[in-house]
């Protein structure tokens, strides 16, 4: 393999000597003016991949929810899902290769060990809004023709946007921006049939990112008389004060439980929604009597998605192979959501935190449906199912409306612009308002903590991180301070994402949670700091 075009391209793209990018859950993120090596080098992967897997792969820059200074980038496979796991420390030696010779060596290596053919990769590049962005796309697109790929720009994209279009690239489907929108808003036309839309516009916070302008061009095609829309924070000329993920947006709405910015006008009952900065996340929520925030976070969505699957499943003429249907949760799932989604009958399984994780354990079922509490998740459909969708006569309705639901939620990973379209759908079908939808079940109390620690991989966790492993003593001083706490829960995860060890802590009342919380938190700080 002739290395010298490589060499040249990767000596314009240093890295700064104190770097060792490490891919944690969803890829790499650093400040921004730490990246262009990292970004360039993801490129290079990202053809190695495409001919490992004998089709396009896809490379969005982002840093999602995190502040605007940052950035990162998230990988996407041929299937239009997350990189292969197996792949991951794959990235985490190019990109720490500290000279350009060492960056040679590591993809000489890498063709080697996983039998690479050679070949022109294809490598479609997309990015967000933030100013960092465009430079960084292009680092990517020279880490690509760098090893011979061709790079498509797909511009300004969400993240479950470039997903899908690798998805539908690679099935030889339409995969322009055009298709994404109709394909959504066909599928929501199909659900909602001709039941009148509210009267109430949703507001939805875009938290300053790039779901704005890609919002108010899907609402463009769904039309007002079909979903009235009220899109703020939407980035650029309308940003309200704040920049990308400052004061709004999905993550801040659901750490912080705090109304976001430019939504102060927001009325009493009002039904409103919050993306993050990349799109991948949407939590719903509206402001109660008292002032205080009511939210409706991913296990309430998947409450809904798993209604509607399984009703719709249920009406289907019968078959000597039922389809399985299942909900996929992490241990930050609430209590109270797990009892009710195990209540309807489903199978409820708990996985680790991280989409990949969600996704890989939602594709046992025929009808998978995956949702972080922090609102990133999909609905998926097997090719069995799929296939026995199609075979059914076209006067099936729920053969029909599963269809358009496959259409409409994004298989490929969590969108929240599917997510917001869901939920409307199920809403409307059954005449529900958010009063409805929150009677499903209460939430126990809960608290959420970081704690600073030294070297947060001193804490390790087993069973799906609802255990810890190490340090030792850690586990046992939790346990006592969960018995100690009527309906207590609580576990502790290093985050992937954050230089923080996170708490989380679930009880019977508010202050019993927040004291296991702090309980825990203390004992943390002893055993690990
Ligand atoms: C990333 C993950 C998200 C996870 C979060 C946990 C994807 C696309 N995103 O944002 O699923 O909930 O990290 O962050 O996988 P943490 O490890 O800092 O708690
Ligand atoms: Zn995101």
């Amino acid at each position: 393999m002739d290395t010298s075009e490589l060499k040249a391209a990767s000596a314009r793209y240093p890295k700064p000597p104190d770097l060792t990018p490490a891919y944690g859950t969803a890829g790499f993120r650093a400040l921004a003016d730490l990246l262009p090596s990292t970004v360039f080098r993801c490129g290079v992967l990202m053809v190695a991949r495409s001919l490992k897997g004998g089709g396009n792969t896809g490379l969005v820059v982002t840093a999602s929810h995190n502040p605007e200074a940052d950035n990162g980038v998230k990988l996407v496979d041929p299937s239009g899902c997350m990189l292969e796991q197996a792949w991951e420390s794959h990235a985490d030696r190019l990109a720490a290769a500290d000279t350009d010779e060492v960056v040679c060596a590591a993809v000489q290596e890498l063709f080697r060990t996983e039998d690479i053919p050679y070949g022109t990769g294809v490598v479609m590049v997309a990015h967000d809004t933030r100013p960092s962005a465009a430079g960084l796309a292009a680092a990517a697109v020279a880490g690509v023709i760098a090893l011979g790929g061709v790079a498509i720009p797909c511009g300004l994209l969400t993240t479950p946007q470039l997903h899908w279009m690798v998805r539908q690239a690679n099935a030889s489907a339409k995969h322009d921006e055009g298709a994404y929108f109709g394909a959504l808003a066909d599928g929501f036309a199909t659900l909602v049939g001709r039941s009148p839309a509210p009267v109430q516009a949703v507001v939805v916070d875009c938290a300053n990112g790039v779901g704005g302008a890609k919002l108010r061009a899907l609402a463009e095609r769904l039309g007002p008389q079909r979903l009235p829309l009220d899109v703020r924070n939407a980035g650029g000329a309308a940003c309200s004060g704040g920049g990308l993920n400052d004061r709004c947006g999905a993550e801040h709405v659901q750490k912080e439980r705090a109304v976001p910015i430019g939504c102060a006008d927001i009325g009493v009952g009002g039904r409103c929604a919050s993306l993050d900065g990349d799109a991948d996340r949407i939590v719903f929520w509206t402001l109660a009597d008292g002032g205080g925030m009511t939210l409706f976070d991913g296990d309430r969505i998947a409450a809904l998605a798993a209604l509607l699957v399984r009703d719709l499943l249920a009406a289907l003429p019968a078959d000597e192979h039922t389809p399985t249907v299942g909900v996929v949760q992490t241990a930050y799932a609430n209590g109270a959501s797990t009892a009710y989604l195990a209540g309807l009958g489903l199978a409820v399984v708990c996985t680790l935190t991280g989409v990949k994780h969600l996704h890989a354990a939602a594709e046992a079922f025929d009808a998978g449906i995956y949702f972080e509490a922090n609102g990133h998740g999909t609905v998926l459909f097997g090719q069995r199912l799929v296939q026995r969708l199609h075979e059914l006569p076209d006067d099936c309705e729920a053969a029909r409306d599963l269809l358009a639901l496959e259409s409409m939620v994004n298989q490929a990973v969590g969108d929240a612009l599917s997510g917001l379209l869901l939920v409307e759908a199920v809403l409307r079908q059954r005449g529900w308002g958010l009063a409805e939808w929150g009677a499903l079940y209460t939430d126990l109390p809960s608290r959420q903590l970081k704690v600073r620690v030294r070297d947060r991989s001193v804490v390790r966790t087993t069973d799906a991180e609802t255990r810890t492993v190490a340090p030792d003593g850690l586990q046992q001083a939790i346990d006592a301070a969960v018995q100690a706490a009527p309906g207590g829960r609580a576990f502790v995860r290093p985050s992937g994402t954050e230089d923080v060890v996170r708490v989380y802590a679930e009880a019977d009342t508010q202050p019993a949670a927040d004291a296991l919380a702090a309980e825990v938190m203390r004992a943390v700080h002893d055993l690990a700091g």
